[in-house]
């Protein structure tokens, strides 16, 4: 069973990439900013708790976060079949709870894909996105306490990951198609 984490600064091409991964090899997408995204549209207790956040480029804090996530797998059989993680982990300690949470389920994170991207480049495509998106966060104000955060509280993911031999380096500068091979290579190798 395959599970992935896709990971990279905010823009670096993890939601592209995520669909292109389903599309191949079947997995269960969570994405813990598609989950916040509906649950503030839907105006529930945790979306507007996250909204404050979000609109601030900061991190909704971990517990609310893994509690979100347990509930997700939970809730979804499809997610005994291999998950894609999309955006999560985003700090040490989201690392060790999905490590806990996947070892509950006699299973494990099979690589973590890392999309490493110029930041001139993220922050262009993430003003690009902002033109059509409404998303509160795409703005530049926003985009750099985003890229500030990633380079504070996740990048240090980067190392845990390489500890435990499961961190591949993607260059994610390019095509979206030429991208996608290189980390196809990448998990037909596991
Ligand atoms: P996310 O929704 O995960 O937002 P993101 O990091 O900006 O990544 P996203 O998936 O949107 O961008 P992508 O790289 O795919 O999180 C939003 C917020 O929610 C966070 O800031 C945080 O507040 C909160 N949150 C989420 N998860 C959390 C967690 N675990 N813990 C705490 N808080 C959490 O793509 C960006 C753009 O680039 C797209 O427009 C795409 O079209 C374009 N693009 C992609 N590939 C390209 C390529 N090769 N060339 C040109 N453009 C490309």
């Amino acid at each position: 069973m395959l599970n992935i984490v896709i990971f990279g600064a905010p823009g670096s091409g993890k939601g592209t990439q995520s669909e292109k991964i389903i599309e191949k090899y079947g997995l269960f997408h969570i994405s813990t900013g598609d989950v916040l995204r509906a649950e503030m549209k839907n105006g529930t207790e945790l979306g507007k708790i996250a909204e404050g956040y979000i609109s601030k480029g900061q991190l909704v804090p971990d517990d609310l976060i893994v509690d979100m996530l347990a509930k997700v797998l939970d809730m979804n059989e499809e997610a005994k079949r291999g998950v894609i993680f999309d955006g999560f982990p985003r700090t040490i300690p989201q690392a060790e709870a999905l490590k806990k949470m996947l070892a509950e389920r006699n299973t494990e994170v099979s690589a973590v894909i890392g999309l490493e991207v110029e930041e001139k480049e993220l922050i262009d495509r993430l003003l690009k996105r902002g033109q059509v998106s409404g998303r509160s966060d795409d703005n530049l104000e926003t985009i750099k306490s985003r890229l500030d955060v990633y380079h504070n509280q996740t990048t240090p993911l980067k190392d845990f990951y390489i500890k435990e031999k499961k961190y591949k380096k993607i260059h994610g500068m390019g095509s979206v198609d030429s991208i996608f091979d290189s980390i196809a290579k990448e998990i037909d190798n596991l």
